[in-house]
C-alpha cells in the first residue's frame, strides 16, 4: 500500500500533507476541522509530555523510601537556608520532631501553587500548617506536649500574626518597596534569573500586596505595622529561651521561619535592625534556634554546598 497520492497540481503528496488539505468537495467542513485537529493533537502532545514528567517525578519523589518526607523547596540561601519562611517553618518542624526528610528544589511549587509542600509514602501534601497536622498525627508527636490550654492558645494567635502578618510584610517590602534590591543580595540565583526576577516579581508582588490590603499603606505605614508585629513577637517572648518556654513548641517553627527573614535576608536595613536593635530578645532568639535546631547551618548555605 503505498502512503503517497498526486494533488491537483500534479506533485505527490504524503499521508500528512493530504491530511492537511482541503479536497474540492467539503471545503468548508475542513476549514473547520483542520485547526480543531491541530489544536487537539497538540494539546494531547503536551498532556503526553506533562504525564510522562509528572510520573517520572513521582517515581524520584518516592524512592526516599517509607515514612520518610520528601520536602519542596526553593534552593539555599547564602545567608539563611530559605528564602521562604514557610519552607523554614516545615524544616524546622521536621528537625524537632525528628523525623527523617530530604529536599528536593527542583519542584518547589506543589499542588496548591506554593511553597513549601511535601511527599510523604505516595501522598502529596501542601500548607504549611496542613503539612504539620498530617506529620503530628500521622508520626504521634505533639511539640507543645508542655503547653496548657491556655499557653497554646495564645500562641496560636501569636502563629497567626507571624504567618498572616508579619509575613505580609516582609513581602511587600521585599519584592515591591525594596524592589528585590536587598533579596536578590541574599540568594545566588543565575545571571539571567537575577536580571529577568525584578521585572515580573515587584509589579506582581505589588499586586498581591494591593490584594490582601497592605499594598494600600505607605512604605512607612508597612515598617510601623511590621515594627508592631516585632514588639508583640518581643513582649510574648520576654525573657523566656522560646515561645514554648524552656523547649521550643510549634509556634517557634513558625515564627522562627519569619524571623530568619528579618535577621538574615535584609542585611543593612532597618527591616534587620528590628531584630537586631530594636528588639534585641528577638536576635538573641533566633540564635539560639540556629544553635539548637540548625547545627549545621552553615553547611546547608548555598557558598557551601554550591548547589
Ligand atoms: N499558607 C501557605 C503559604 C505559603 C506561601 O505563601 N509560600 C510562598 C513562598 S514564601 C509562595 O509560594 N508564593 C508563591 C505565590 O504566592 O505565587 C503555607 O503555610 O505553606
Amino acid at each position: 500500500m503505498t502512503v503517497e497520492s498526486v494533488n491537483s497540481s500534479g506533485v505527490d503528496m504524503t499521508w500528512f500533507q493530504k491530511l492537511f488539505t482541503l479536497p474540492e468537495d467539503g471545503q468548508d467542513l475542513y476549514r473547520f476541522l483542520k485547526p480543531v485537529i491541530v489544536g487537539g493533537l497538540g494539546v494531547f502532545l503536551v498532556w503526553k509530555m506533562f504525564n510522562r514528567r509528572k510520573w517520572k517525578h513521582r517515581q524520584e519523589w518516592d524512592s526516599v523510601g517509607k515514612d520518610v518526607v520528601l520536602l519542596h523547596q526553593f534552593v539555599r540561601g547564602k545567608y539563611c537556608p530559605n528564602l521562604s519562611p514557610f519552607a523554614l517553618k516545615v524544616e524546622t518542624f521536621l528537625r524537632l520532631a525528628n523525623i527523617k526528610y530530604e529536599v528536593d528544589t527542583k519542584t518547589p511549587i506543589g499542588p496548591k501553587g506554593k511553597c513549601p509542600w511535601i511527599s510523604i509514602n505516595g501522598d502529596d501534601l501542601a500548607d504549611s500548617e496542613f503539612v504539620i497536622d498530617d506529620l503530628s498525627s500521622r508520626f504521634g508527636v505533639s511539640l507543645d506536649r508542655h503547653l496548657d490550654t491556655q499557653r497554646a492558645a495564645v500562641l496560636e494567635a501569636v502563629r497567626i500574626m507571624a504567618d498572616d502578618h508579619l509575613f505580609w510584610c516582609v513581602v511587600a517590602w521585599r519584592y515591591w518597596l525594596d524592589k528585590c534590591h536587598t533579596f536578590l543580595t541574599t540568594q545566588k540565583l543565575g545571571t539571567v534569573t537575577t536580571f529577568m526576577f525584578p521585572r515580573f516579581m515587584v509589579s506582581g508582588m505589588k499586586k498581591k500586596a494591593q490584594l490582601q490590603g497592605i499594598g494600600h499603606h505607605t512604605p512607612h505605614e508597612i515598617y510601623l505595622i511590621c515594627r508592631k508585629s516585632c514588639a508583640t513577637l518581643a513582649g510574648v517572648l520576654g525573657s523566656d529561651d522560646f515561645f514554648g518556654g524552656s523547649d521550643p513548641c510549634r509556634a517557634d517553627c513558625a515564627v522562627f521561619g519569619q524571623l530568619t527573614q528579618l535577621m538574615w535576608n535584609a542585611p543593612g536595613t532597618r527591616y534587620e535592625q528590628l531584630v537586631t536593635d530594636v528588639y534585641p530578645n528577638l536576635a538573641r532568639y533566633c540564635l539560639r534556634m540556629k544553635e539548637r535546631v540548625y547545627p549545621d547551618w552553615t553547611q546547608l548555605l548555598i557558598n557551601h554546598t554550591q548547589q
